[in-house]
């Protein structure tokens, strides 16, 4: 079965971000489940704005799960990344990360490494990138087993990282970790941008995909970019995939529409 989710930011500097709810964690509870949605995907400010007691007071007065959290705070707000020069930097961006990891395992969701990879530069090489990243990876895909939960790694498009865009280098990257834990978030903008067929490429790359970010290709909710979607849909269930379509888009025109369009397509598209 798969499932839906949307997305609710909790964090001011990420006001003109890709999040269809920015008004709130009841607010956006109340509007998703009105909708039908089955989960909710957090982005919190930090591992320790909300209390995860809070938070499963309102799936259960909501009825809806958490389908993931993601830690994009960490470098929106204290630019820290798992690659950084500085090794307080880096050490940072961990803990930053493994908190999280551990609030979300209360929640029994997992947690996302997206723009917390980082990028090389003329400080770091692609190789020591590579191998803070790798040392990183290990560690905290470690800890994601003893919290039985995934470690959620997302390519994103070139203009927010060089270390991984497509799939399928995402895909072979994991598996030299040989941690099933480790799953590949394939967010369908970012997708958009950086793969010539997005569902030849999530066929290929689907034992790795762990969650998906469900937005079309001007990041606006699904239907109102270009992106087809049926294929792609229909890989998924082809392969079996049973976890979230996740909506991070921009709340465009507006986030009731962005919602309700989106769970539109939704059930257009995994009942067809
Ligand atoms: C996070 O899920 C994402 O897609 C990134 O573009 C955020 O910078
Ligand atoms: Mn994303």
């Amino acid at each position: 079965m798969i499932k839906s989710a949307v997305t609710v930011s909790l964090v001011a500097e990420a006001r003109q971000g890709p999040f269809v709810f920015h008004e709130g964690l009841e607010d956006a509870f109340q509007r998703a489940s009105a909708l039908g949605f089955d989960a909710i995907e957090i982005f919190p400010p930090s591992p320790s704005a909300l209390i995860v007691d809070d938070v499963l007071a309102l799936c259960d007065q909501y009825k809806l799960k958490v389908a993931a959290v993601g830690t994009g705070a960490g470098f929106l707000r204290e630019k820290l990344t798992l690659t950084s020069g500085d090794e307080d930097v880096r050490q940072r961006a961990m803990t930053f990360i493994e908190d999280l990891m551990t609030f979300a395992a209360g929640l029994n969701a997992p947690a996302i490494i997206g723009s917390m990879q980082g990028r090389f530069d003329q400080d770091v090489s692609r190789n020591q990138a590579l191998a803070y990243l790798s040392t990183a990876l290990s560690e905290l895909g470690e800890q994601a087993d003893a919290l039985d939960q995934m470690l959620l790694y997302e390519p994103l498009n070139r203009y927010e990282t060089n270390l991984f865009n497509r799939l399928e280098e995402t895909a072979a990257y994991l598996e030299t970790f040989d941690n099933p834990r480790l799953k590949i978030l394939c967010d369908l903008f970012h997708a958009s941008i950086e793969e010539e067929d997005i569902a030849a490429s999530i066929r290929k790359a689907a034992p790795h995909i762990g969650h998906i970010h469900f937005a079309d290709s001007n990041r606006r909710a699904i239907g109102f970019g270009h992106t087809p979607i049926h294929p792609i849909i229909d890989v998924l269930k082809q392969v079996g995939y049973h976890g979230y379509l996740s909506a991070e888009v921009l709340p465009l025109p507006d986030t009731q529409t962005a919602a309700e369009q989106t769970i539109k397509a939704f059930q257009l598209a995994v009942s067809r």
